[in-house]
């Protein structure tokens, strides 16, 4: 009898096998875009627009999104349409969007830095403001990921931060514009709307054009084109970062509804053929059951072709020894999401310190982060939480030095500063901290 192994959906790894390690390393491997053609294309759009603002735009806006317009102020929305296309919403939606709306911003007051000042001894003061940023930039994909949720997820927290003006991006291929996106742009406060997408808006944003205002900061995701145009700009103005898909890594302690695992881990995957889904348990009968739902779900799901490529690519079945086993892996692998399906979430919190939001307990499904328990969506992913955090308040400030001398205190400190600064042979330097010391 000839036995026909069914193809494996997503792989079983085990942390005993001799080769876990390697093959771990290669599932998490992700090789950020780095292509040369795109890297050229995307040099002569940013030097056209550089050189021929509006004019540059247009054509490539026409060129790309299949449009005929003959000027940049057909390319713009006012604060006035976002509000129509919000009244145009059915109820429901409108009420949805509203609750997150009010949740992100709520939860994103919370993390407003205060100004602080001190006051040593002698009289002097130092300290650190903190400022908005005066104008950001937020880009919209268009297409297939034009997600209202992130919509709010970039622009509320630089509404809260202060930020004066915020214009968003957003490319309409055909002139198909999406009303939910719009909508989600009223509510959180942008001010204005440019229908236009790609490097082209990129580098309309970084150096301005007759009609487009030059922003400080550009942040939210886009395709390869959006990334290299970002990654080219910065330096110019400030970005967020460069995004890679998204990732999920759940840990169970197997006494979590295998079905409701096996939806937590296509709700990250159904993002991407790339996205990347990941189960930890140390508790094997349970991950074969998990597997069981898997192949059970799947033929269930609108977007079963993204699921299976995403599984299949990057997805992995982990079983571990136990619970510190399982917390090694974690900072291993330094997750964009982290579910802690397990029974007493707050006892791993010390131990967790790498990744970009952590969900806590069974109930906590991540697809509620995506769209409304407060925190941000936008996270570090690819592991670079290992040194970075979620999008917030702080992405659209600065800080200040305050520095204030007292008669007292410039006389005590510019001994110290004329004697190191002889030591760089800066006398100048030496000098002006000098005629401040009171003999
Ligand atoms: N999970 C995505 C965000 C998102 N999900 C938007 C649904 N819509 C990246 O964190
Ligand atoms: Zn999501």
């Amino acid at each position: 009898m000839s036995a026909t192994v069914a193809a494996q959906t997503v792989a079983r790894l085990s942390t005993r096998d001799a080769d876990f390690s390697q093959r771990l390393d290669t599932l998490l491997d992700w090789d950020g875009v780095s292509d040369q053609a795109v890297q050229q294309r995307v040099d002569d759009i940013l030097t056209q627009v550089k050189q021929r603002g509006d004019a540059a735009v247009v054509e490539t806006t026409n060129r790309f999104d299949r449009l005929s317009v003959s000027s940049m102020s057909e390319l713009k929305l006012t604060p006035e349409q976002l509000k129509r296309s919000f009244d145009s919403l059915p109820a429901a939606q409108r009420v949805a969007l509203s609750a997150a709306a009010e949740r992100i911003r709520s939860y994103h007051e919370r993390q407003k830095p205060e100004s602080w000042q001190y006051t040593e001894a002698d009289g002097t003061v130092l300290g650190q403001k903190v400022s908005p940023i005066d104008r950001a930039g937020i880009y919209v994909p268009g297409g297939k990921a034009a997600y209202p949720s992130s919509v709010l997820m970039n622009a509320i927290p630089a509404h809260v931060a202060g930020v004066n003006e915020i214009v968003m991006v957003v490319p309409t291929p055909d002139g198909v514009l999406n009303d939910m996106v719009l909508a989600a742009a009223h509510l959180a406060g942008v001010d204005y709307v440019f229908t236009i997408g790609g490097a082209q808006a990129i580098a309309a944003l970084a150096y301005g054009t007759e009609t487009v205002p030059r922003v400080d900061k550009i942040v939210g995701p886009g395709n390869i084109y959006v990334a290299t145009a970002k990654r080219a700009v910065f330096g110019q103005v400030g970005i967020d970062m460069i995004a890679g898909p998204s990732e999920i890594l759940v840990v169970s302690d197997g006494l979590t509804d295998p079905d409701w695992l096996a939806m937590d881990l296509f709700s990250q995957a159904e993002h991407d053929e790339d996205a990347q889904a990941i189960l930890v348990s140390w508790d094997a009968e349970h991950l074969q059951a998990v597997e069981a739902s898997i192949e059970r779900l799947l033929p269930t799901l609108e977007r079963e072709e993204i699921v299976r490529a995403s599984l299949r690519r990057r997805g992995a079945l982990i079983a571990c020894q136990d619970k510190q086993e399982a917390i090694t892996l974690i900072n291993r692998i330094a997750p964009e999401h982290l579910e802690l399906s397990v029974a007493e979430p707050q006892d791993w919190l010390e131990g967790v310190r790498h990744a970009g939001a952590i969900f806590m307990g069974r109930y906590t499904a991540e697809a509620l982060g995506d769209y409304c328990a407060g925190p941000n969506h936008v996270l570090p992913t690819s592991g670079t939480a290992r040194f970075s955090s979620p999008l917030g308040v702080y992405d659209f400030q600065k800080r200040s030095s305050i520095i204030h001398c007292s008669a007292e205190g410039a006389s005590s400190l510019g001994g110290i500063a004329s004697e190191l600064a002889r030591g760089e042979s800066l006398t100048a330097h030496a000098r002006s901290a000098e005629y401040r010391i009171r003999r």
